[in-house]
């Protein structure tokens, strides 16, 4: 028996079977979680719809987290399949592409700045909010997807770290005000990995090379390496962990 039997998780984020989230659910169904996935719109709807197929899921449910009423439709909908949830995966990001390169100074404006936060880093906490009701009792568990450009300054990453930082910094205030409820939240911050959402930064393939040359365990990391950390921590194996932020970047975070 795995060690998610009998838990419930929802998955945010699959663009493709390269997404992150893909790795992530491949690993939660093979610990025995039952899963049900969102896609952001109906562009991506059937090919979620496929993913759901193989990992033995047909919850799937329409969610783009730019407004409320959808999140919260979302739920809804999903309350009439499940009547708890114990899991939740945000892995979510978005910026306009013009963003993601350049002179941060110059080159961020007031609504790029607030499309990434609003989509990358509070739609986390919204998403929390939603789930809350479900998750009563469960000793359940929220996860989002962060990345280094967090607490450094990684080029072309701009004002996408802004937002991770603001997403890193809603793990730990939501850890603090979920906990009493027994509800655990924390992040993993990956290393570079191939996906649409890298396809748009900038040098992004430059980072790949540097990585795998000057990481401690020289190479990158995999979307199925990520997915086992997730399970994990989504898990009662991690029950005394909350409010972190977890590297799966092969070392490359402690290089000086
Ligand atoms: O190197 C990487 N790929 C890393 C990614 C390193 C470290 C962290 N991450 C993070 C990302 O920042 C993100 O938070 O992992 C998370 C997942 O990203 P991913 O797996 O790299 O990217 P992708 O496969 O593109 O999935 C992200 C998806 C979107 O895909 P596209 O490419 O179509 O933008 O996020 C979804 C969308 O499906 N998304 C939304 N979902 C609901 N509502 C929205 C939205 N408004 N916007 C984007």
């Amino acid at each position: 028996m795995g060690f998610l039997a009998g838990k419930r998780a929802l998955i945010t984020g699959i663009a493709s079977d390269r997404s992150i989230a893909y790795g992530i659910a491949a690993a939660m169904h093979r610990e025995g979680a039952e899963l049900a996935f969102t896609y952001q719109n109906d562009k991506l709807k059937s090919r979620v719809e496929k993913t759901a197929a193989a990992f033995g899921s047909s919850i799937v449910i329409h969610c783009d987290v730019a407004t409320d009423e959808s999140i919260e439709a979302a739920f809804t909908e999903l309350g009439t399949h499940w009547d708890g949830l114990d899991i939740v995966v945000h892995s979510i990001a978005f910026a306009p592409k013009e963003q993601l390169s350049g002179s941060i100074v110059d080159n961020t404006t007031r609504e790029g700045s607030q499309i990434a936060h609003d989509i990358s880093a509070y739609s986390f906490l919204a998403l929390a909010r939603y789930a809350k009701p479900m998750m009563a009792g469960r000793n359940g568990s929220l996860l989002a997807l962060s990345y280094l450009g967090a607490i450094a300054a990684i080029p072309n990453y701009n004002v996408m770290g802004m937002a991770k930082a603001s997403l890193e910094a809603s793990v730990r205030f939501m850890a603090a005000d979920l906990g009493p409820q027994g509800i655990r939240v924390n992040a993993i911050s990956a290393g570079p990995i191939r996906t649409l959402a890298a396809a748009g930064i900038s040098g992004f393939k430059k980072m790949l090379d540097f990585f795998e040359k000057y990481a401690p365990l020289r190479r990158n990391v995999t979307i199925e390496e990520v997915g086992n950390t997730a399970a994990f921590l989504c898990s009662d194996l991690a029950s005394g962990i909350t409010g972190e932020i977890t590297y799966v970047d092969g070392g490359w975070n402690i290089l000086g």
